[in-house]
């Protein structure tokens, strides 16, 4: 168990005795932190419910931060409070592969364990364990939902939201080799990034459509690229016409599904990442044997699915 300060102490000790529940072993709590790419976001909302729940079952002090936007100048200054405040481990999705590398060296050296929830970062060594979707996987499928709904042929564009972030870059890059090898009467216009941002995707679509008015199909990369596609297409009376893939499932995604404006969701298992980095966390601070890298699933998610019991249960949720 690291070191903490009596101040710090104190504080434990009110949560143990504050009905959080204790350590299995009777021993002193095991805290953790989880930094979010971004709160208040469904995808990493329902990613910290399913952490809080795994938290609650292993007597763990679970707490939860993250920026405003997804951008690395946001989450470093809260990747060195946290470290400043010295938990057992750190659950984090990093904004970038490279911006974040010293902030979580240097939460690194200090002990944390430190265990990477969807995103990663370029460095081998940071991260005990690795736990996300396959993003290549879900982008290739992605792919092919796309071309099968634009019938193996037309124009398409991918948003994406920036260059550095491991998991979108996964994506796109998914898509493009499933495009390349499989679909060859696709023409692939190439990325725009969004900057995650619903506004700038809602920008991109309408400048693509305004240069390639037979534009057939667009893969969204996440959540706010879909968000934002989505509703250009719609301003610009194309629903059906250009056919739509997104990545992620939130209800605003579930609105566009079930309203024709985007024809396929990949529906990711943030609340099962959450869980299994709790879960890893506890194992790496009591020294026990954890598991490199977990790969979770990720299903497609479309209007002849969506209310079936299975699927509801794994849309993204905005609280818990
Ligand atoms: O797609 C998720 C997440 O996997 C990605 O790393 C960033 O964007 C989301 O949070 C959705 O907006």
């Amino acid at each position: 168990m690291r070191k903490i300060t009596a101040a710090l102490a104190a504080m434990i000790l009110i949560t143990a005795c504050g009905g959080q529940g204790s350590d299995a072993g009777g021993g002193e709590q095991t805290r953790v932190t989880l930094v979010q790419g971004l709160a208040g976001e469904e995808f990493y909302e329902t990613m910290a419910c399913g952490a809080k729940a795994k938290a609650q079952e292993l007597g763990v002090a679970l707490d939860v931060q993250g920026p405003q936007k997804f951008d690395p100048t946001l989450q470093t200054p809260i990747v060195n409070s946290v470290t400043a405040s010295a938990p057992d481990a750190m659950l984090i999705a990093p904004t970038d592969v490279k911006a974040m590398i010293a902030p979580l060296t240097q939460a690194k050296q200090q002990g944390i364990k430190i265990i990477l929830v969807d995103t990663v970062v370029e460095d081998d060594g940071i991260g005990l364990s690795r736990i996300s979707t396959d993003n290549v996987k879900g982008g290739a499928a992605a792919a092919q939902a796309l071309s099968e709904q634009i019938g193996g042929k037309g124009k398409v564009l991918v948003i994406s939201t920036d260059p550095g972030v491991s998991t979108v870059d996964a994506r796109v890059k998914g898509f493009e080799q499933e495009i390349k090898a499989n679909h060859p009467d696709i023409a692939h216009l190439g990325v725009q990034y969004s900057h995650n941002d619903v506004g700038e995707a809602s920008r991109i679509v309408n400048a693509a459509l305004a240069k390639d008015p037979d534009l057939a199909g667009v893969f969204a990369a996440n959540l706010n690229s879909a968000t934002g596609a989505g509703s250009a297409l719609r301003q610009a009376g194309k629903l059906g016409e250009v056919r739509m893939v997104g990545f992620d499932a939130g209800p605003a995604q579930v609105k566009q599904l079930k309203d024709g404006v985007v024809q396929a969701l990949v529906a990711q298992l943030p609340g099962d990442i959450g869980a299994k980095g709790v879960e890893q966390a506890v194992a790496a601070v009591k020294g026990q044997q954890v598991t490199a890298s977990i790969p979770t699933d990720a299903t497609i998610v479309t209007e002849e699915n969506v209310d079936e019991p299975e699927v509801q249960r794994i849309l993204y949720k905005a609280g818990c």
